[in-house]
């Protein structure tokens, strides 16, 4: 790695940091968060409220998927139950049982089902918030954690109204969320996410992405960036934009000692780390065929061919596996040039050996291809024209 490379000065610019020595130090903490960084959310309320069908929504598979909590009215789950999003095993979700009693102690609650592992709450029902509610919102805020109430199944709402006169959906919402905040006027002017987990484009489930970037810590957010499902338009940019961000970061780590030793690795390249970053881009995007098989069913448009006509999001989809570990076979500089080879601009400077330079810009085009090819297929399905935000 020269330090006269432009690319260098760049990478160390965006780091922030006054010398490449330092930037890269802090290029594998960056690095090291986006990969690993744990996040625990907590969803609580009543049997039947729809803390279930959220959970699977948010992770993005069917009820009656491998792995996907079970819904139903008779499913009562009195126990706390961990699930994993399906890419990111370090994002968790868990489902704990509903408070019950109107006697029970809150704080009690909150130590049975060990409140310091959560960084947040979700508080969900599917009618009014109670005394309870409060309760439990009062002690998880002394208990300095925070909590967003979500008023569920919004779309039974909305059809129960559609065929009032002068039904206009703006006043119901408004209705319903004022309804909500009469039994939580104790707490203030709390936030409440009006959303239905059958249709996570609707209503305020974007909101909630947004509240909760802006709340999280800043080594969090990167973890629920990627985990959220790509719900809007802005949400997809929110997330291209994460990953921006982080380019700098991961051409200089994949610059120093490679994390994971390939034999014929070049100094000048971690492939792994490369191969990684585009796999996370990859799942965040929502490129995966599950993904794109559960949106165009959603839309009722065949979806999947985007993927297929760009060489370089097919040869990412090759090589990209599920629990987003790369094993020493694939991360070969052969497949990095072989990435490179695929995009414009990047292949004829990467023919000439991986430096610094080609992987700063293999890792910019590479994102942008993804990001381009994720809006298309957002257009194709005509998402944010027919949405009625
Ligand atoms: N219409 C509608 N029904 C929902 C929604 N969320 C959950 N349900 C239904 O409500 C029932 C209870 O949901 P479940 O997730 O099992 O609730 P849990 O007991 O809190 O886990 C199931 O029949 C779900 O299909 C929603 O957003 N909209
Ligand atoms: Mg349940």
């Amino acid at each position: 790695m020269e330090s006269q490379d432009p690319a260098v000065a760049e990478a160390v610019k965006a780091s922030g940091e006054s010398n490449l020595e330092k930037a890269t130090a802090r290029a594998k903490e960056t690095l090291d968060q986006l990969m690993n960084v744990s996040l625990n959310i907590a969803v609580t309320g009543k049997t039947g409220s729809g803390k279930s069908t959220f959970i699977n929504e948010f992770r993005g598979l069917d009820e009656d998927e491998d792995g996907a909590a079970r819904t139903g009215i008779t499913e009562t789950t009195m126990e706390v139950t961990m699930y994993e999003h399906p890419t990111m095993p370090n994002v968790k979700i868990w489902d704990l049982p509903g408070i019950g009693s109107p006697t029970f102690k809150a704080n009690k609650y909150l130590k049975d089902v060990k409140f310091h592992t959560y960084d947040f709450f979700i508080i969900i029902s599917s009618e009014r918030f109670t005394e309870n509610d409060v309760m439990l919102a009062k002690e998880i805020k002394k208990q300095k954690k925070n909590f967003y109430f979500v008023r569920s199944k919004i779309d039974n709402d909305i059809r129960a109204e559609e065929r009032k006169k002068g039904f206009d959906e703006q006043n119901v919402l408004c209705k319903i969320r004022k309804d909500c905040l009469k039994n939580l006027e104790e707490l203030g002017d709390p936030n409440i996410f009006l959303i239905s987990s059958f249709d996570l484009e609707k209503y305020d489930f974007e909101k909630l992405q947004n509240i909760l970037t802006e709340e999280l810590p800043d080594h969090k957010r990167s973890a629920l960036l990627q985990a959220w499902p790509v719900c809007s338009a802005d949400s997809l940019e929110k997330k291209i934009k994460m990953f921006q961000g982080v380019i700098w970061a991961a051409s200089l780590a994949s610059a120093g000692i490679a994390v994971i030793p390939v034999p014929g690795l070049s100094a000048a390249c971690d492939a792994s780390m490369v191969i990684l970053f585009f796999t996370k881009c990859y799942y965040a995007f929502g490129l995966d065929d599950r993904s794109l098989k559960r949106l165009s069913e959603k839309v009722n448009k065949p979806l999947l061919e985007h993927v297929a006509k760009s060489k370089f999001v097919s040869a990412v989809k090759e090589k990209a596996l599920t629990r987003l570990q790369v094993s020493a076979a694939l991360a070969t500089l052969a497949t990095v040039e072989y990435f490179a080879s695929l995009l414009p601009g990047v292949g004829s400077a990467a023919a000439a050996g991986i430096s610094f330079g080609t992987t700063y810009c293999l890792l910019k085009q590479g994102l942008n291809e993804l990001a381009d090819i994720a809006r298309k297929i957002r257009e194709e399905a005509e998402l944010d024209t027919l949405c009625s935000n």
